[in-house]
């Protein structure tokens, strides 16, 4: 369905591949830009392009917390964009020429533009609880109206510039107030460094497949103890409810955060010294008495499970991310005997 739909939406092909490959299932928060830059290769989302993707990065900064970025994570960030079920698409559909009067462009691209939305809407990739961010004063000027004439959920209160000519600080404060108001992050997943954002990641993911809203930041215990410590000490005010701490070699972050809070943490050792990560797990499972850290296996696989662990800690008291995790307990039973088929009419054959 979602294919036969951008065929439609975007009838140009070279656009057409790059954004296909960042499609979410279902979107949970849509961008709309201005318009496609003239070279397909410098399109938002995609990931070869070292110059001229302020808006990727800025947008990621606020997403992701991301602090210093490095830009051959790209791809990371562009997977994980995808897999929170973010997705954008422009006001208008073709390249616009320098020079060329934007506004008039949105303008009589508006119809074109709604009707983009509709269709998103009819094949449910979008729904009543996806909200629509316009990015871009003449974006905003344009559709914002017309939008919420049309029953779209439009989340902004006031423009947010484009992230160019020295607005990139407006941009950032800006899109954060548009995004605090729609989501409390309720897991803080934390990294000793960016080394570790490739494990991390699979934490994350988990987490997007319950649909649950999680930060993500760097801090070391021992490279920046008072950053982690303010960090530690602010998490239960900002209402998240779980802490994912991940961290290689001596690995004291989770134990240090615990000290620092009462949320409950849980331990991901990464394998990112010469023991492959065995001196992290003993590390971050030998936590003496009272201060307790819940330690999960080393490197992708226990990632995976710390998110789905934070989960089931949120499913306690919300029934919506319960209701999930009952339906993924069914899929694991249902991808079994799917297995066990597959293997039994091989035999047969
Ligand atoms: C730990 O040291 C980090 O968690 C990471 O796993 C390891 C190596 O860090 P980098 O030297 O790659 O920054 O603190």
């Amino acid at each position: 369905m979602t294919d036969r739909l951008l065929i439609r939406i975007y009838p140009d092909d070279r656009y057409e591949k790059p954004r296909r490959m960042y499609e979410p299932a279902r979107v949970k928060i849509l961008f709309v830009a201005e318009s496609p830059p003239p070279d397909p290769e410098r399109f938002f989302y995609f990931e070869n392009v070292p110059y001229h993707d302020s808006l990727f990065w800025e947008t990621m900064k606020v997403l992701y917390s991301a602090r210093e970025i490095d830009r051959g994570g790209k791809r990371e960030f562009l997977e994980r964009f995808k897999c929170d079920g973010y997705h954008l698409i422009d006001a208008v559909e073709s390249p616009l020429p320098d020079g060329a009067d934007k506004e008039r462009a949105i303008r009589d691209s508006l119809e074109n533009l709604k009707s983009k939305l509709r269709a998103l809407r009819d094949a449910k990739v979008i729904d009543d609880d996806t909200k629509i961010i316009l990015i871009s004063k003449t974006v905003y000027d344009v559709c914002v109206g017309a939008l919420k004439d049309d029953g779209f959920n439009v989340a902004n209160t006031e423009m947010i510039p484009l992230p160019v000519q020295g607005h990139a600080k407006q941009f950032r404060e800006k899109l954060s107030r548009v995004l605090n108001m729609t989501t409390t992050p309720l897991v803080s997943i934390v990294m000793g460094s960016d080394s570790d954002l490739e494990i991390m990641n699979e934490a994350a993911k988990a987490l997007a497949e319950f649909g649950i809203p999680y930060e993500i930041d760097i801090t070391s215990a021992h490279r920046s103890p008072a950053r982690t410590s303010e960090y530690s000490r602010g998490l239960k005010a900002r209402g998240v409810k779980v802490v994912i701490a991940g961290a290689g070699g001596a690995a004291h972050l989770a134990g240090v955060i615990a000290a620092e809070t009462t949320l409950p943490v849980i331990a991901v050792p990464i394998p990112s010294t010469a023991l492959l990560g065995l001196d992290s797990l003993l590390a971050m499972v030998q936590m003496p008495a009272g201060i307790p850290v819940a330690t999960v296996a080393i490197g992708k696989p226990g990632a995976t499970n710390a998110g789905i662990l934070a989960a089931q800690m949120i499913g306690l008291y919300d029934d919506a991310v319960a209701k999930k995790l009952v339906a993924y307990k069914e899929k694991l039973v249902e991808g079994v005997e799917a297995k066990s088929r597959k293997l039994k009419e091989g035999r047969k054959s």
